[in-house]
């Protein structure tokens, strides 16, 4: 179904008369300069254009378009959202830009249904960017999306973006016919049309996330030609193992049992790299734990990282990996471990670890607010990696590319915690980024994901969209 063409001529035009399209010389969000600007958040003044665009919009829907709720990206499609909510008499979702540091971390507000199918309603189409860095967290929750629909389309790739991640964009105008529109109704000359259809051409295409695109880490090194560079058969494992299942996802499986750990485990499996452990936490932990969360990384292919966090002297440790309840050595493919008491704790931890072909990975930054790991004790965590690169895999950072060195050695890997859909924190100093943030921008190479999986209504569903992410933020730095 699409709108008459009287009726959008006059919207065009009204959109025009309060100057939500101006022509002149202007800098987009991506850093390139433009004849043409569009300003859509003035609509909230004008009620009637407001109620307007929100009848076309939904007319330039195929009639076929099955949906169950909507969800305006942030923060200009909103109302326009909200109109057609009510209007139409379909919920709405809301997505959050940033997570709050209280309540339950939410990425989206509102009551829905897992499996449910949600339109993403846009104002302005670009690159695309906007829309999936909306589907994201919609996907991530358990929601299906597969249409997004937007007033206006500026042809420069976006719907070629969008229809990569499987989403059908619907425009009820494309730049070029809007311009069209406003030239033969006598509102820009002939010559303006020119310069705005010359640059339209000229900007083809714009890659998602284009407003990323200048920050992110220059050129990335295959994680299949750093498998060979390691030293060491854990950390040489991993690298196969994140070729193999196209996966930079380690889930970090912080639940309230060990039933639930392998439980979630087993559903997880298939879509990390690695899973993250914090052992000491469970009151059903029994001796054969290890062996059982073994069968099942076999099982999937992905190894085990216990999160034990050793600090103390070199003596101390050797006894604290092997012995206990616990039995770390024996089920742990990698633990890590804090550089504060100096290298005599890689000495003794290499010591049990090394012939057993395990891996380390030291605590070079934390994710949480006012860590003291930074500057000279960062640069320290890197000097005692490279003088154990047979034990040492590589380190927990959070912005390696942002180190003296950069990320450094292509041998040594980067994992790194505080990761959401959305960027955040919580009530206790947790601080959260995004997949695209943490791999593209910040040079990590696996995000570790915990409470943005396990607490998701469907977590394996949560996990395949957190790896995805992950997987193209990679892929985008391999170009
Ligand atoms: O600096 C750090 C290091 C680690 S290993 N910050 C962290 O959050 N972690 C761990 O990552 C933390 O112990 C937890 O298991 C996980 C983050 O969980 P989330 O629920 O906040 O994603």
């Amino acid at each position: 179904m699409s709108s008459p063409p009287e009726t959008m001529e006059s919207l065009i035009l009204q959109l025009h008369d309060i100057a939500a399209v101006k022509f002149g010389n202007f800098k987009l969000k991506s850093g390139i300069s433009s004849p043409i600007y569009i300003d859509l958040r003035l609509i909230v003044s004008y009620p009637s254009l407001l109620r307007q665009i929100s009848q076309i919009i939904v007319s330039t829907l195929p009639s076929s378009t099955q949906y169950d709720v909507v969800c305006g990206v942030p923060y200009t499609a909103l109302p326009i959202a909200t109109c057609i909510s009510t209007a139409s008499n379909v919920p709405m979702l809301m997505r959050r830009k940033e997570i709050k540091d209280y309540g339950t971390a939410k990425a989206i507000e509102g009551a829905f249904e897992p499996n449910q199918v949600c339109l993403i309603i846009e104002d302005l189409v670009t690159s695309g960017a906007s829309v999936l860095e909306t589907a994201a967290p919609l996907r991530a929750a358990g929601l299906k999306v597969s249409d997004a629909v937007v007033l206006i389309d500026r042809e420069q790739g976006g719907r070629e973006n969008l229809a990569e991640k499987g989403i059908t964009l619907h425009a009820m105008v494309k730049l070029t016919d809007m311009v069209r529109i406003l030239k033969e109704k006598g509102r820009v000359s002939e010559e303006t049309e020119k310069m705005v259809l010359k640059f339209l051409e000229e900007n083809r295409k714009v890659s998602v996330p284009a407003v990323a695109a200048e920050k992110k880490v220059k050129v990335r090194i295959p994680y299949g030609e750093r498998a060979k560079m390691s030293k060491n058969l854990t950390g040489k494992r991993l690298f196969e193992i994140m070729v193999q299942k196209e996966t930079n996802l380690c889930l970090a499986a912080d639940v309230g049992t060990a039933t639930e750990l392998l439980d979630i485990a087993d559903k997880v499996g298939p879509e990390i790299c690695m899973l993250k452990t914090h052992v000491d936490i469970f009151p059903d932990f029994t001796p054969d734990f290890g062996s059982k969360l073994r069968s099942i990384a076999d099982k999937h292919n992905f190894l085990i990282f216990e999160d034990r966090k050793f600090a103390d002297i070199g003596n101390t440790v050797t006894m604290q990996y092997e012995g206990g309840i616990f039995r770390i050595l024996d089920w742990a493919d990698i633990v890590n471990a804090h550089i504060i008491s100096g290298p005599g704790i890689v000495d003794g931890l290499k010591l049990k670890g090394l012939s057993r072909g395990r891996g380390l990975l030291l605590l070079a930054e934390m994710s949480s607010s006012g860590n003291l790991a930074k500057g000279d004790y960062t640069a320290a965590a890197v000097k005692i990696a490279e003088d154990h690169s047979d034990f040492v895999i590589g380190f927990i950072s959070v912005n390696p590319a942002s180190w003296p060195c950069g990320p450094g050695n292509p041998s040594l890997v980067h994992a790194t915690p505080g990761v959401q859909m959305v960027k955040g924190g919580d009530a206790l100093g947790q601080q959260y980024n995004t997949p695209y943030s943490v791999i593209s921008e910040r040079g990590s190479d696996i995000i570790i994901v915990g409470r943005g999986i396990i607490k998701a209504t469907n977590p394996a569903e949560a996990a395949r969209e957190y790896r995805l992410q992950g997987w193209d933020a990679y892929l985008e730095n391999c170009k």
